[in-house]
């Protein structure tokens, strides 16, 4: 009979050997490190929908090179979308939209001026060249527009899609129940 630590060792090996073959389809990509707290919101929202990710800083001003090559080699790597988030004169998104067609979501983000120097430079993209921008700050919805890209060729993911909007609903429902017993003299409930 095989001993527990035998059986945890075999069990740890399996779970490395998954992780290292997991190869991400989504790349969340910030110009500093200090956008970190706002791109969290995108990796925990793919983290949950278990879509294998990668995480990386690039910058379009400080390392432009290290951008070209990323963006040049990410369809042939396993990207199939790209989540940019920047702030500032917020270059990082287009920059890469310009040097591949995988689709670029880009994140304001809100650094200076409340973030809307960075709205402005992700969203005024030229003709032939769109990024797809959600809100500043908006990486959570980055990350679901992501996967609702990427579940057109994953049913499973679809699904996993169609329990989040239901769970979103249910959010409201809870929240009519809570506001139902809030109380005022002239308040009438439905
Ligand atoms: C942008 O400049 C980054 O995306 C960041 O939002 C902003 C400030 O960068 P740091 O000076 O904090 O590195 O490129």
């Amino acid at each position: 009979m095989k001993s527990n630590v035998a059986i945890n060792i075999k069990f740890a090996r399996k779970l490395i050997n998954k992780k290292s073959a997991m190869i991400p389809k989504v790349s969340i990509i910030m110009g500093s490190t200090s956008d970190l707290t706002v791109m969290e919101g995108a990796a925990k929202i793919l983290n949950d929908l278990k879509i294998p990710f990668e995480m990386n800083a690039l910058s379009a001003h400080r390392t432009p090179e290290k951008v070209e090559v990323f963006a040049r080699s990410a369809y042939d790597r396993g990207i199939r979308v790209i989540i940019a988030g920047a702030g500032m004169a917020a270059h990082l998104p287009g920059v890469i939209a310009a040097m591949t067609p995988v689709p670029v979501i880009g994140v304001p983000i809100k650094s200076s001026l409340d973030g809307l120097d960075a709205l402005l430079a992700i969203v005024q993209m030229p003709p032939g060249i769109p990024v797809a921008t959600v809100a500043i700050n908006g990486a959570g919805n980055a990350a679901i527009l992501a996967a609702q890209i990427l579940s057109i060729a994953d049913s499973s993911l679809f699904q996993r899609l169609v329990v989040f909007k239901e769970e979103l609903k249910d959010k409201v429902v809870k929240a009519n129940q809570e506001l139902s017993e809030v109380t005022y003299e002239f308040k009438v409930n439905p």
